[in-house]
């Protein structure tokens, strides 16, 4: 374009050759390849300015009208990570004893879980991603659009940001998730989405004996 429309800027993109994307290719596909949720951790700390480049990675993710309707919140407070374990749990309790049908329960067996969330406690930090389904802008409510895909984008960018730099993670799903909008002091317009605990992982960690699809059964090309 020879002139820049007004409200633009050009675009800065780097080009590999072919071989170097190859290579990239490769590499990025082995780091997230070996990837796996983890459920036990170590106490061990880390530096917290790792976790909030993590956070500042995920937030470049694309977003509905460039709306960025997200907020992660660092949980390392061992009080309120304490609350949010015992009030996880009774949700958790709840459902594996009553809500939770037969079928999902079977579909669960090879993950080991139950209603126990030690975890919550013991991973240095648990970042709560919560959803910002619109904005209260002096008295008006101005509406975001496809939350739900773009938030889902942007912890998918984060998980990818946490293996990059070593930390582990689990995706953990607590339903319902309203006490966290209580014991976090949310304001109304934002919705807990995901809860990741992220720390080292537990000296004698293990992980199920699970596998991922192959190439002819995550891809068709026509
Ligand atoms: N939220 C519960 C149950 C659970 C659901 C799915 I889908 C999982 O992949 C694993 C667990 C829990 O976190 O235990």
């Amino acid at each position: 374009m020879k002139n820049t429309p007004e409200g633009f800027i050009n675009l800065v993109h780097q080009r590999y050759s072919d071989e170097e994307s190859r290579l990239r290719a490769q590499q990025f596909y082995k780091l997230m390849s070996s990837r796996r949720s983890v459920r036990f951790f170590s106490d061990e700390k880390f530096d917290r300015r790792l976790l909030e480049l993590a956070v500042m990675t995920a937030s470049t993710a694309p977003s509905g009208a460039n709306k960025q309707p997200w907020k992660y919140v660092i949980v390392e407070s061992p009080e309120i990570k304490r609350e949010i374990k015992i009030a996880a749990e009774k949700e958790e309790k709840e459902n594996y004893e009553r809500r939770m049908p037969k079928s999902w329960l079977d579909d669960l067996k090879a993950f080991g879980t139950d209603w126990h969330k030690d975890f919550l406690e013991v991973a240095p930090y648990i970042v709560v991603v919560f959803k910002i389904d619109y904005l209260n802008e002096d008295g008006s409510m101005k509406k975001h659009y496809y939350v739900n895909e773009s938030v889902g984008i942007s912890v998918g960018m984060f998980i990818a940001a946490l293996q990059n730099i070593g930390l582990v993670t689990l995706t953990h799903t607590p339903s319902p998730m309203n006490f966290l909008s209580r014991i976090l002091k949310r304001p109304s317009n934002e919705r807990a989405f995901l809860l990741l605990p992220v720390g080292y992982p537990h000296p004698e960690a293990v992980v199920p004996d699970i596998e991922r699809k192959g190439r002819d059964e995550v891809m068709e090309i026509i």
